[in-house]
């Protein structure tokens, strides 16, 4: 964990211990808050301590670090504005944990007795909600309900034991609409106790998350309910996201929470996968069917599984299409088929910049126009065969033979076996195939001219 650094807390009096929140530890000394300065996927973190398990991968993230204190597993996370670089070319001024918005993954056994202590170092309070965990109600972290909210430069102590093993997150409950458009989250892993239960080969994880960002700004508006126009996984975009990169056979596992607010059909190419875990825990296998995508409504959590017997570079995304774009206005007219020649001349004499866009559809992978500071490029992600058209909710599962079993380093590109990529037809147009099956007789409303009428709504929102 070579990107890891280090802060001692107990270091300078403004960050003294709440002593009324900590009495029964006030004593003792705060564990390290280990932060993290990159926002590439770092390496699994074995358990060097505590029970056994097999760690995660938290993709474009990492696992908080831990300590034993008498048998008890003792986290420092530590709630403070960050700069997450949203993709190469564009950071955001977000909130989140120990230097990265999301935070750093929590993984624990089930069964393990859990104390995080929570620093708050925004300038409001917080709280921090364990979502999905059975716990006693006082740890609950929901502000004004079951706890006071964790002033400025307070630190709070919660402690629980991991009672059931599954997938599941953290945010705060308090000032949320605000605190979770700021990118405050963090996912949360809690192992079977048995590490060959359920066993797989690479087991990811990643939030869904989205911000709205204008273009040349850094800084969320929060105020935002639907129209977002950053489509994140854990809080980066394509061609910001890294590849999910897969030994050919092993058993994949991708854990997703979806904290954004609406839901996201999570598409696999390339294989078929069952869902072997929600929000509840692991499904029955007599439950199991297979699919290629997975619908995760806002606030829920699934885990899929597939062998990945299939050599190659298969794309995984969301399947909304506008969720995989990068900044995007909405309000945009649709020009397919106008010609704009004559009004283009008149345009470039106030801007000589400005381009014609649309007219044969929205195809802008190869267009270069300036652009704002700190924007993303549209649509930016280069493949081997050119552009790849999407970004946002958007990766690659990188499967390949002979990868090491810990081997998570970028392959580069797949090398397709000779003869099998689709290819351009070189031969006479007359020896196509006749499209289609005959036309009907011409006596009915077939052969007439289509006239499609249709009345819309006056206003019309994505989302
Ligand atoms: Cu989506």
């Amino acid at each position: 964990m070579s990107h890891l650094s280090r802060r001692a807390f107990l270091q300078g009096s403004a960050l003294a211990v709440s002593a009324g929140a900590v009495s029964r530890i006030a004593a003792a000394s705060l564990p390290e808050a280990v932060i993290q300065t990159q926002a590439g996927t770092q390496p699994p973190l074995n358990p060097a301590s505590g029970r056994p398990y097999q760690p995660v991968v938290t993709l474009n993230g990492w696992t908080l670090p831990w300590r034993m204190n008498n048998g008890i597993k003792e986290f420092h996370l530590v709630a403070e504005p960050v700069v997450r670089e949203i993709a190469p070319g564009m950071k955001a001024n977000l909130w989140g944990y120990n230097g990265q918005s999301p935070g750093p993954t929590i993984e624990v056994v089930e069964g393990d007795r859990v104390r995080i202590f929570v620093t708050n170092k925004l300038p409001e309070h917080t709280s921090v909600h364990w979502h999905g965990q059975r716990l006693p109600n006082g740890m609950d972290g929901v502000t004004g309900l079951t706890q006071p909210g964790i002033k400025p430069g307070k630190t709070f102590v919660y402690e629980f034991v991991a009672r059931r093993a599954g997938t599941f997150m953290y945010h705060p409950h308090a000032d949320e609409m605000v605190q979770m458009a700021m990118g405050m989250m963090g996912f949360w892993i809690t192992h079977p106790k048995d590490p060959s239960f359920m066993r797989v080969d690479r087991d990811f994880v990643f939030l869904l998350n989205a911000y709205d960002i204008e273009p040349g700004a850094a800084t969320p508006r929060v105020n935002q309910m639907t129209d977002f126009n950053l489509w994140t996984w854990n809080s980066r975009a394509f061609p910001g996201i890294d590849p999910l990169v897969v030994r050919q056979h092993d058993r994949v596992r991708i854990r997703v929470g979806n904290l954004t607010m609406t839901n996201h059909p999570i598409h696999l190419h390339g294989h078929e996968f069952v869902v072997s875990g929600t929000d509840g825990g692991w499904t029955p296998p007599a439950s199991r069917w297979p699919e290629v995508s997975v619908d995760i409504a806002v606030g829920q959590m699934r885990a899929i599984e597939f062998d990945a017997s299939e050599p190659g570079d298969w794309a995984l995304h969301c399947h909304k299409s506008h969720h995989t774009m990068n900044a995007m206005g909405h309000e945009v007219p649709t020009m397919i088929g106008v010609d704009q020649k004559s009004v283009l001349k008149k345009i470039n004499q106030l801007i000589p910049d400005y381009m014609v866009m649309g007219d044969k559809g929205g195809s802008m992978g190869e267009m270069e126009m300036p652009l704002p500071d700190n924007t993303l490029p549209m649509m930016g992600g280069q493949g081997p065969y050119g552009s790849l058209e999407m970004g946002g909710m958007f990766s690659v599962v990188k499967v390949r033979a002979g990868l090491a079993r810990n081997d998570y380093r970028d392959p580069g590109w797949y090398r397709a076996p000779a003869g099998s990529v689709a290819y351009e037809w070189q031969g006479a147009a007359a020896d196509l195939p006749a499209a289609g099956s005959p036309r009907p007789a011409a006596s009915d409303a077939a052969d007439k001219e289509t006239v499609v009428n249709v009345v819309k709504p006056a206003a019309h929102r994505h989302q």
